[in-house]
């Protein structure tokens, strides 16, 4: 794996570990701003708290999720879809601090993706064994832009396939504060969570938070 040293948010040193020609994982790149998006989370949550939702085909996902931005992402039985207003309140969802504005379009920068603007992100709560099966992320419209995405907490088993389902798949540990940026060639390809296992993180105990930032429109 090649790693190269270069520079986290705030200044902080990081590693960048290349997982194809348009996917990169930046090592500890969001681990000096923790505590702070915890923070945002907490009031984020507090207006759109966490639900399990239903897959298309009548699953609960073991993931629960909420949303900031503009536009949230949603699953029931209608499909996917990211949509402007929280089913369950009937509000828009709550705003994306600048904060994650910015390590996000800092973070795609620095893996070649400039003027990065998300408008959608969307929060994904892990407890043990939540996992999340293979899958592309194709419901964005612009298909240029990449994803941006923050994990916290426990460490989880990232899986990272091809452009088919049944291309071979590596794993890739992602532990708090790290950041993955992909898009360009690496954007459709397929992904996954193994279940999380137990642990107890001193920042948010028996839990991994994910954040994924989208340009969905
Ligand atoms: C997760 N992430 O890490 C789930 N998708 O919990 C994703 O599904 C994902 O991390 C697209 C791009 C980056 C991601
Ligand atoms: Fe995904």
């Amino acid at each position: 794996m090649i790693s190269d040293l270069l520079s986290g948010a705030g200044g902080s040193e990081t590693w960048s570990e290349r997982l194809g020609p348009g996917a990169i994982v930046l090592r500890g790149f969001a681990t000096a701003q923790a505590a702070n998006i915890v923070a945002e989370i907490q009031q984020i949550i507090a207006q759109a708290p966490f639900r399990h939702m239903e897959t298309p085909g009548g699953f609960r996902m073991s993931v629960a999720m909420s949303n900031c931005g503009e536009l949230g992402w949603v699953t029931d039985k209608a499909g996917y879809r990211y949509q402007a207003v929280d089913p369950d309140s009937a509000r828009p969802w709550p705003s994306l601090p600048t904060l994650f504005r910015q390590l996000a379009t800092e973070a795609a920068a620095q893996a070649g993706f400039a003027n990065f603007m998300p408008d959608a992100c969307l929060i994904n709560r892990y407890e043990p064994g939540a996992r999340m099966s293979l899958h592309q992320d194709k419901d964005e419209r612009d298909l240029t832009q990449p994803i941006v995405s923050i994990s916290l907490g426990l460490p989880a088993q990232f899986q990272f396939g091809g452009l088919k389902r049944s291309d071979p798949v590596s794993r890739v540990t992602l532990t708090h504060g790290d950041v993955v940026v992909w898009g360009g060639a690496d954007r459709l390809r397929y992904h996954g969570v193994l279940a999380l296992k137990t642990g107890d993180h001193p920042l948010l105990g028996a839990c991994r938070l994910n954040l994924t930032f989208r340009k969905a429109v």
